[in-house]
This record gives C-alpha cells, structure tokens and sequence, in this order.
C-alpha cells in the first residue's frame, strides 16, 4: 500500500501520530533504538528530518537503521535537495507557503524533483506554515511568522493549500516551541478546509496531544520528546490521547 493510502485509510479509523527522528541529532543506531520504541508506543508513522545539520550521509544511515528496527511506514521530512532519502518509502514533497525565499517555495523542488522521479519515491503533497515562534526552522525557512492569535492569515494559507489540491496542511510552531499551534487557530483552519491537518511543534504532553486532536489536528507529530532520555512512558500516552481523540 502506497503511504498516501496508508494515512486515509487509518484517518477513517483514528487520528494519527507521527514521530519525527532528526538522523543529526543522535548517532543512526539511537534513531533506529527511538524508532522501534515509538513503534511499541503504538505511533502510526515515523518522519526522518530536521531544519539544520542533515546530510545524506547521516540521512542514509538512519534510515537504513530505522527501517531495520520498525515496519511503520518512514517518510522524508525534507530541508532541501542537498539530501534526499531514496530508501525512504515516501517524502512530502512539502512548499513552505509563508517563506519569503522563492527556494523554499519552489526552488529546491525544481532541484529535488528529477532525482526523486529517479528513484521512483512516492511523493504526497504538502502545503507547509510556520506559525509563531518557529524557531529553528522559521529563521532557516526564512518565513514571514504567522502571527499567533492570526486567524484570518491561517485561514488563507489553509485554503491556499486545499486550492493548490495538495495532500495535506501542516501547521509548525517550530521544533522545541514553548507552546503547540494555539487551539483556536487549529479549530479555524478545521471550520474552512477538509483536507488533512498536521500539527506540530512544542507538544510534549498527553494533554498538549490532546487538546490538539481535539482542536481538529488529525496528524499529530512529536519530535523534541524523543531525544531526551526516557520518553517512552509519555510517548505511550500521547499516542493513547490522539488515538482516543
Ligand atoms: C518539528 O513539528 C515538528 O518540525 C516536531 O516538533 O520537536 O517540538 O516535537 P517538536
């Protein structure tokens, strides 16, 4: 089953968690060790990829680990066309809608895109927006931060993704965010679109996961709690709320 499928079909059943390995923050055997612990953690899916510092050699290696150590379905989380994952079984083939680097728009992709019809990846569509504080990812994204409380701005880049005709809406308040995507915020973009929400950023809590899902998140991601020493009792829980969702 292509991933695409993969993730509506078990959006019909229940929301979805996501859990996001960065190969540049551990050696490749921990991210294989993270991956098979989140899969025991009832995740749906890993995502490989962080803003700075992942080359494709430190891509490669981690993922060949984590597809060793776990059978979920391990997608591409891409920065740019300097690393593309071919052993990856999908890569969102995301624009970062609110940069104000055509790169980040475009330009990689046009880069990108020949050698992933090369490899023959599966490609789902992403519409991606950096809401305040962004973090890492907002300086190095180059966006123009959406504004937390900004309804009427997400509104538009959550229809301006559905109008696209891409897959799905991620909402990112920047790995290791003090808060997640205000509630609000999610819930407006939920009134106005139907396509998939993916929200993430700053959610190290069950209650925080929760509150999401139940604000209209349907894919959940959580990267920041896996680095840190003992998550697996947290992250159980976490995937338990957005499933319960
Ligand atoms: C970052 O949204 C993801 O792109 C995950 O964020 O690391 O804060 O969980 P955290």
């Amino acid at each position: 089953m292509k991933v695409r499928e993969y993730v509506f079909e078990t959006l019909k059943k229940h929301k979805i968690h996501m859990t996001l390995i960065d190969p540049a923050k551990q050696d490749p055997a921990t991210s294989g060790d993270i991956a098979a612990k989140a899969q025991a953690a009832g995740t749906d899916a890993i995502m490989v990829g962080g803003s700075t510092g992942v080359t494709q050699e430190n891509l490669d290696a981690s993922v060949e680990d984590i597809k060793q150590r776990c059978r979920l379905p391990v997608i591409y989380f891409p920065s740019g066309a300097h690393a593309i994952a071919s052993k990856c079984d999908a890569i969102y083939f995301m624009s970062v809608l609110n940069s104000r680097n055509v790169r980040n728009l475009t330009g990689e992709h046009v880069k990108g895109a020949p050698v992933i019809k090369k490899m023959g990846i599966e490609t789902i569509s992403m519409g991606y927006v950096i809401v305040e504080p962004g973090m890492k990812v907002g300086e190095v994204g180059e966006a123009d931060l959406v504004k937390r409380g900004d309804l009427q701005t997400i509104v538009g880049y959550a229809l301006t993704t559905e109008f696209f005709g891409m897959d799905l809406l991620y909402l990112e308040a920047g790995s290791g965010a003090p808060e997640p995507v205000p509630s609000e915020m999610i819930s407006a973009v939920r009134r106005s679109v139907s396509i998939p929400i993916v929200v993430g950023g700053g959610i190290v809590t069950p209650e925080q996961a929760a509150e999401v899902a139940s604000a209209g998140a349907d894919i959940v991601v959580t990267g920041t709690l896996v680095e840190n020493g003992s998550y697996e009792r947290d992250l159980r829980l976490i995937v338990d709320r957005v499933h319960g969702a």
